[in-house]
């Protein structure tokens, strides 16, 4: 189902899909793909885990009960929960430092000291996000699974990151095929600390708003190779900045490894890469730094056609659509 902008009247091509220009817009913003839903996936390791499906059946109840300015909703977790954080954590703990990239390792530290990161409990989303905020204005907000490529970049215009609050199957600890608490807290929150990477985050979004589906794929690819699955150079060697791999020991381990295939980032190139989201990435795309990787970004996403502009009010958290200029 296509929505459609009709309240903006002065885009003289008449159909420009919908998005939002209020936060409290993004209540609108939940389709979800069922992909990787452990209740329709065979391959997934809940499918014939009916404990583990009902319990992801109540946490996500939660996320799609939820509205912009709602406290977010508090999971307790259980000791099996526990036990599968404490793995991921310990595991991923210990090899951060010779791969991670400054920025993470900055982030992870401070979450560490300011917002009860560890291995022994599962931090809830309503502190990580109010901690985020103070940091670099991101705030969360719950999602159910998935979200369609459009629904997920529109949110990051408003410096909104859509999170998941379930836990992967504690019989895959080290490389979930969709995302899940682990990915978002471990993987995203110590990135959308930095403010560079916020920026970055956040131009993503705005170049999405409004723009064409063949745009919103090709921004989604770029999403993916850089916020997901990017890595960049740090003093002469090559160090992850992606959520994707900074999330999963398996892939951390082998992108740094010498059997994928590196190729420099380049948005027109990116773009059109096709990707693999069973399993490991066969090639990754090597920044130069972020400045770098912004400047390109940015340049790219000038050269998206759309009939308008936009401008976020960070003071009325609204986006401003303008005339082209
Ligand atoms: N593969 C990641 C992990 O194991 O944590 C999760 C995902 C990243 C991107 C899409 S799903
Ligand atoms: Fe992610």
């Amino acid at each position: 189902l296509k929505r459609v902008m009709d309240d903006v009247r002065s885009i003289p091509e008449e159909k420009v899909p919908w998005f939002p220009q209020q936060i409290k817009d993004l209540n609108r913003c939940n389709m979800l793909i069922t992909k990787f839903d452990p209740d329709m996936d065979q391959v997934h390791p809940g499918y014939s885990d009916s404990e583990y499906r009902k319990r992801r059946a109540f946490i996500c109840e939660l996320a799609s009960a939820y509205k912009q300015g709602d406290p977010l909703p508090i999971v307790e977790y259980t000791a099996e929960e526990v036990f599968t954080w404490r793995e991921v954590y310990r595991q991923l703990r210990s090899i951060y430092p010779g791969l991670a990239c400054r920025q993470f390792m900055d982030g992870l530290q401070q979450l560490e000291k300011e917002c009860g990161y560890g291995e022994d409990r599962i931090p809830q989303l309503r502190e990580v996000s109010a901690f985020l905020k103070e940091k670099t204005g991101f705030q969360l907000r719950p999602v159910a699974g998935l979200l369609s490529a459009r629904d997920f970049l529109t949110s990051l215009a408003f410096r909104v990151f859509q999170c998941t609050q379930y836990i992967r199957h504690s019989s895959a600890p080290m490389h979930s095929p969709e995302p899940d608490c682990c990915h978002e807290l471990l993987g995203h929150i110590p990135m959308l600390a930095d403010k560079e990477f916020a920026q970055f985050s956040q131009e993503i979004g705005l170049a999405s708003l409004g723009a064409s589906d063949e745009d919103i794929q090709k921004l989604s690819t770029l999403y993916w190779f850089t916020v997901e699955f990017g890595l960049c150079k740090q003093n002469g060697t090559v160090k992850a900045y992606g959520a994707g791999l900074l999330s999963s020991y398996g892939e951390l381990v082998y992108a740094l490894s010498n059997e994928p295939e590196y190729k420099p980032f380049n948005p027109e190139e990116t773009a059109v890469q096709s990707y693999q989201d069973q399993t490991y990435q066969p090639v990754y795309f090597v920044s130069e730094s972020f400045e770098d990787a912004k400047t390109k970004m940015r340049r790219y996403s000038a050269s998206i056609k759309r009939p308008f502009a936009v401008r976020y009010d960070p003071f009325t958290c609204s986006v401003e659509v303008l005339d082209q200029p």
